[in-house]
């Protein structure tokens, strides 16, 4: 049996939810409730030590973290193809996911817990933020530099940097496109999906504006049967989101 640990607004869920459906996997879905803190309760610890979502359960066995586990779906059931067999494309995927996994990913968390996430923490005094923070096993750092008053501009600043510099990227790979890898749509481009996805939902899209290829690139990708399983609401329900995790 194949199963997901996954919450709607979480980008990283996202992403496998898009996978999964473009290759017609069937699975059963099971929610994590970032939004109550499940995600550090000593059962799901039990599932996945790093106490994040989403987490895949084959046979007993959990594969942890959003791109590891969309690489094991590809090894485990390869057709339809979403990486390239040969070995220098696969390898400039690969660094595709790489550089996404590194830059755009955590970048997109310090503007999505200011708008959406810090709120959730609003009723926790200094002492209760502090064990919430040290609960996490992945993120107490992250929570500790955001503090109960969201993060700072110069975090925010850095992270539009971050984000706008993927734009470019894309702007420039896409010349040769219609994916961020050339002819086919790869897990690059599903990696990519959950962050602009949620730039739009923090009203940034005028950041794209002057990009012909990623605006096109975006209108293409919403046609995607996957990009309806990943994104459909209550997926895109920001306000539902607040308290929960990005
Ligand atoms: N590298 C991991 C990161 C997963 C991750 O950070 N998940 C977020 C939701 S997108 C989460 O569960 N955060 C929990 C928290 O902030 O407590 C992956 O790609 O699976």
């Amino acid at each position: 049996m194949l199963e997901l640990w996954t919450y709607p607004q979480s980008t990283c869920s996202q992403k496998v939810r898009f996978a999964l459906a473009e290759k017609g996997i069937n699975y059963v879905s099971r929610n994590i409730a970032l939004d109550r803190g499940e995600q550090v309760s000593d059962w799901y610890l039990a599932i996945n030590p790093n106490g994040v979502a989403p987490t895949l359960v084959e046979d007993g066995v959990a594969i942890l973290d959003s791109s590891v586990i969309t690489e094991y779906l590809e090894d485990t059931r390869p057709s339809p193809a979403l990486r390239p067999a040969e070995p220098k494309a696969l390898a400039h995927m690969r660094a595709w996911r790489a550089f996404i996994d590194e830059v755009p990913t955590p970048a997109i968390r310090p503007p999505s817990f200011n708008a959406f996430i810090v709120q959730g923490f609003a009723h926790l005094d200094d002492e209760g933020f502090a064990a919430a923070a040290e609960r996490r096993p992945l993120r107490k750092h992250f929570y500790q530099k955001m503090t109960q008053r969201g993060f700072d501009q110069q975090a925010i600043d850095e992270a539009l940097d971050k984000l706008r510099a993927t734009l470019l990227r894309m702007e420039a790979a896409l010349a040769d496109g219609p994916w961020v890898c050339g002819e086919m749509f790869t897990l690059a481009d599903i990696s990519l999906s959950p962050t602009i996805v949620r730039m739009e939902d923090l009203s940034l899209a005028h950041m794209w504006s002057d990009l012909p290829g990623v605006a096109d690139w975006y209108r293409r990708i919403q046609q995607k049967t996957g990009f309806t399983a990943a994104f459909a609401p209550p997926a895109r329900d920001i306000f539902h989101s607040r308290g929960a995790a990005c």
